[in-house]
């Protein structure tokens, strides 16, 4: 199969990766920021206690049981925080949007958030990619926050990056295929040569890793009998400019953003669960169909 090097080549974007950081950090140090930048990912930061994290759970598998009796699948929890207020508060909990805030500068915007649930056995696979491949915005000044809110391990499935990856930005990717059970549609083959080996982000409950948009991830399936939840939340500067509808979604979650261009949703009055005809095309918009390969370029 051909590999694609564009997956937009109608839009005019800035490819390159922008390193992130703020002259004087507040919550991280110098040193974390610079680590940053060369490995492309941050982790593990504590951010909740042993009890601030079963909270969390506890509410996370109540919202999940609803999710599933309402006819969603695991896999379709994408921009909750628009209906619940609950996701409302953990996307803009100020333990995380300040550090956040030490990369992306005074004003933080979240532009989406999504529930990577592997349940054990369910076969479920992330391929290796690069989130800025697939997201219709320039430039690249992204961060993605991934919150464990289950042990995440390799048994289970944690997430892998391939470290210094993001320092090739557009490498070939092709669609996947449906054996492969991938739930995004790009994979980039040998990515190891693109970086340095694989490295597991393994995490406890309550911590957060930090990954570019242009790093190379992914995550095998979950063998164990554990469940293993993350939540992704991708957090912009407010000149990152988006297409496709891709800035409806958001919460300006510090700062301003004086162009206009970026939603600013309120936070939700409860924690309703979206009809599936409501809640659909913002999965669609933001989450696995950012790309269709019709117009890729190939490489
Ligand atoms: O949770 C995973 O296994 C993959 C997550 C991912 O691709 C991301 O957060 O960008």
């Amino acid at each position: 199969m051909a590999g694609h090097t564009n997956a937009f080549p109608d839009l005019e974007r800035d490819l390159r990766f922008c390193p992130l950081g703020v002259e004087s950090p507040r919550t991280v140090s110098k040193e974390q920021i610079s680590r940053y930048n060369d490995q492309g990912f941050l982790a593990p930061i504590d951010v909740f206690s042993n009890r601030e994290v079963a909270d969390i759970r506890e509410y996370f598998d109540d919202l999940l049981m609803r999710a599933l009796a309402a006819g969603w699948t695991a896999g379709e929890l994408t921009n909750w925080h628009l209906h619940c207020r609950g996701v409302y508060d953990l996307v803009t909990h100020p333990r995380i949007v300040d550090i956040v805030e030490d990369f992306l500068g005074s004003t933080v915007i979240l532009r989406n958030c999504h529930f990577f649930i592997k349940l054990p056995g369910d076969g479920h696979r992330v391929s290796w990619h690069q989130d800025a491949s697939y997201w219709p915005l320039t430039p690249s000044k992204v961060i993605s926050v991934w919150l464990a809110i289950d042990e995440s391990s390799p048994a289970n499935g944690a997430m892998r990056v391939i470290p210094r990856s993001h320092l090739h930005p557009g490498v070939p990717f092709r669609r996947s295929t449906p054996e492969e059970h991938n739930v995004l549609s790009q994979t980039v083959d040998n990515p190891e040569c693109y970086g340095d080996a694989p490295f597991s982000l393994e995490l406890k409950p309550g911590q957060i890793s930090l990954h570019s948009d242009w790093i190379l991830h992914g995550s095998e399936p979950n063998r164990s009998d554990r469940r293993r939840c993350g939540l992704a939340m991708r957090y912009l500067s407010s000149d990152v400019r988006a297409s496709d509808g891709w800035n409806k979604d958001s919460v300006i979650c510090r700062g301003a953003d004086p162009s206009g261009h970026w939603s600013n949703h309120p936070r939700p009055a409860h924690d309703s669960i979206p009809g599936k005809q409501q809640g659909t095309e913002r999965t669609t918009r933001s989450f696995t169909h950012g790309w269709t390969d019709r117009g890729a370029t190939a490489s």
